[in-house]
């Protein structure tokens, strides 16, 4: 399952796959506040990473405290295919009257907005928060994919090609028509 299209200067990519075997320049991290490896995405990246990724992280926690949801930081890539790790705290979903997508966007944002200070050339993401902190897949397909398609469009250079790396066919096929929905200007 691979679907891939040209949007601003940049390319989108939506794949079903393990985020962790990605050889891109950073894989992002949906990571909880205190950037412990936690279970989902977090526990496999950490894991697949080794412990360069997990103190890495520790030392920015101690250093710099918790992460507030929205934000993100950078650490190697240990032992993963990726060079960097980008973590970043997507919101916990409590019905979406709580500025759900908003926080999911900053979190989007945030990443990009670090892969491109640090001249990265391509990012994977996976489907933030929509694991344990139970964002619907729907709603968060469209709030991730208007953020990536408002920064590709917005930058006048951004990075080359952002990939969302989506774990189930289901999640995969959210995406997918969360981005005809889009790209259709609904
Ligand atoms: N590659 C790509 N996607 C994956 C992978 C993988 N290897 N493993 C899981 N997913 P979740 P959240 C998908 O729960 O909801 C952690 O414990 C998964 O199917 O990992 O953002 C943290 O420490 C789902 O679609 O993250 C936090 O406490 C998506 O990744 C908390 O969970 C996100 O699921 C974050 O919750």
């Amino acid at each position: 399952m691979r679907f891939e299209t040209c949007v601003g200067k940049g390319k989108l990519v939506l794949v079903k796959g393990d985020i962790t075997a990605e050889a891109v320049d950073a894989i992002v991290n949906s990571a909880n506040p205190e950037l412990t490896p936690g279970g989902g995405v977090s526990g496999a990246i950490h894991r697949r990473g080794g412990p360069r990724v997990t103190e890495e992280a520790a030392r920015i926690r101690r250093e710099r405290g918790r992460l507030k949801t929205g934000e993100a930081v950078i650490t190697t890539g240990g032992d993963l295919p990726a060079k960097w790790v980008i973590h970043t705290v997507g919101p916990v979903w409590h019905g979406g009257e709580k500025g759900e997508p908003e926080l999911l966007a900053k979190a989007y944002r945030s990443c990009l907005e670090l892969a491109r200070e640090r001249g990265l050339r391509t990012i994977a993401f996976p489907s933030i928060s929509t694991g344990v902190y139970g964002y619907p897949v729907e709603r968060a397909a469209e709030v991730a994919l208007r953020a990536v398609k408002a920064f590709l469009e917005g930058e006048p250079e951004p990075v080359e090609e952002v990939r969302f790396v989506l774990f189930f066919d289901a999640d995969f096929t959210a995406y997918r028509e969360a981005w005809n929905r889009i790209a259709g200007g609904d």
